[in-house]
């Protein structure tokens, strides 16, 4: 295994330890009990340190800067990017989540500190402008005879700026993403999640009453993956060889697991805002009617199959579209069910999710809790371990020795991952990439979170 190593990193001999001791198996179990701290912590705090950070603005008007920056991998590598930051802010992976209302006008300032123009593509949205004329796209010569130089006006290199202004798609999310050398400027990290609002109903994924959410239970889950020898050639001004690109970090929001598990805005991960930790209580008539969403967007070049463990999905939206009939009157419900979420290159899918409980087993009051799965969907791994669709845990054993509770308050983890196994991996170190954890409290809620 080969790890690039920038000055930016080996600079600073305490960040290098902190990331050494942050490697392998001990860091995913180390980083599991992070996340049950996060929810000790106060309510008020976990409110803001986990799930969707929306940047939102009253007259819809974001400003925001392509830069270069570091992030890092739980490995202990440090990788030079590309990325939309807020203006005001700094360099992040990837870019802000922009959260707009459907129908409304919206307006994006770029500036550009890279060496090369780019730009922003905002698919699904109406009326794109760029400096007030029609979003198109650029050639090196007149009219469509020359090649194409970007697919929507850029800014300048070294300083240059472009306004785009458009009225906001219909509700659902998008990706936004560089027009300009696509293959090249998506990998270095120019991408971020755009969400639209139904107009007058923010807490439902789109126009249809049944798409309502829990606006405390909002995810975004957005895949893109890196291979760092084109990274390193992109640093090193030297030309990047396509036909040995091989992905070797393959991320959520951002970040790897264990990172994904960490807060937003964690201090240890300065350009990585955004987690990945997903943390929902059971499905109640009363105290929880509401399922969470996650909004799933691929930035990358490949499907990603993604799925969480213990709990089916319903699909509900997908590229900003409910999936519902063509009548105008009442238009048939045409979302579904899904355990494994497929997320096509440039696709989103929103997907909503109740944790539909069972109870525990119990010798006297309960011995047959639940219905297991039929066999033909489960899949078994020696004696003791099964990957099934159901949210039933199994039996309490005897706990070893001064153990006397293997959680905090009664919750369960799930982890949540690509199917796909080498997307699962750090440098291909299993586990790792693509993979979070889901958190489910008890009904009643752990009493310190
Ligand atoms: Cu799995």
């Amino acid at each position: 295994m080969r790890l690039h190593r920038s000055r930016r990193q080996t600079g600073d001999p305490a960040r290098a330890a902190r990331t050494r001791r942050r490697t392998g198996i001990l860091a995913a179990v180390g980083a599991l009990v992070a996340a049950v701290a996060i929810g000790s912590t106060a309510g008020a705090q976990a409110a803001t340190s986990e799930g969707l950070l929306c940047q939102q603005d009253a007259h819809q008007t974001f400003s925001l800067t392509a830069r270069t920056g570091y992030v890092s991998t739980p490995d202990g590598n440090s990788i030079y990017m590309w990325g939309y930051g807020m203006s005001s802010g700094r360099f992040q992976l990837p870019g802000p989540v922009l959260c707009v209302t459907s129908g409304q006008p919206v307006t994006v300032i770029l500036h550009n500190e890279l060496p090369e123009a780019t730009s922003i593509l905002f698919p699904g949205q109406r009326g794109v402008k760029a400096n007030g004329n029609p979003a198109q796209p650029q050639f090196d010569g007149p009219g469509v005879t020359g090649s194409m130089t970007s697919m929507v006006q850029p800014a300048a290199a070294d300083g240059g700026s472009v306004t785009y202004t458009f009225t906001a798609g219909s509700p659902g999310t998008y990706l936004y993403s560089s027009g300009t050398d696509v293959t090249k400027q998506q990998q270095m990290g120019l991408y971020g999640a755009l969400v639209v609002r139904p107009a007058g109903a923010a807490g439902q994924v789109n126009d249809r009453a049944d798409s309502a959410f829990s606006p405390q239970h909002e995810y975004v889950f957005l895949l893109s993956e890196i291979d760092p020898e084109v990274h390193l050639a992109v640093e090193r001004s030297q030309p990047v060889d396509w036909s040995a690109y091989n992905a070797r970090y393959y991320l959520i929001n951002g970040r790897s697991m264990p990172d994904t598990l960490a807060p937003n805005n964690a201090s240890w991960l300065p350009s990585q805002p955004y987690g990945a930790l997903v943390h929902i209580k059971p499905w109640d008539a009363a105290t929880n009617p509401l399922p969470a969403v996650i909004r799933y967007l691929n930035a990358g070049r490949v499907s990603y199959p993604f799925h969480p463990h213990g709990s089916d999905e319903r699909v509900v939206n997908k590229d900003g579209h409910a999936l519902q009939g063509t009548s105008s009157t009442a238009p048939q419900d045409l979302s579904y069910l899904k355990y494994d979420i497929d997320v096509m290159p440039g696709q989103t899918v929103d997907a909503l999710m109740d944790w539909r409980d069972v109870e525990h087993w119990n010798a006297t009051t309960n011995p047959i809790p639940t219905q297991l799965p039929a066999i033909t969907d489960q899949l078994l791994v020696g004696a003791d371990t099964w990957f099934s669709e159901s949210p039933y845990l199994g039996t309490q054993g005897t706990y070893p020795a001064n153990i006397t509770v293997n959680n905090e308050c009664g919750e369960y983890y799930h982890v949540a991952h690509s199917h796909a196994l080498q997307q699962a991996t750090n440098y291909g170190a299993a586990f790792g990439g693509m993979m979070t954890v889901f958190r489910i409290d008890p009904p009643a809620g752990c009493p310190t979170s």
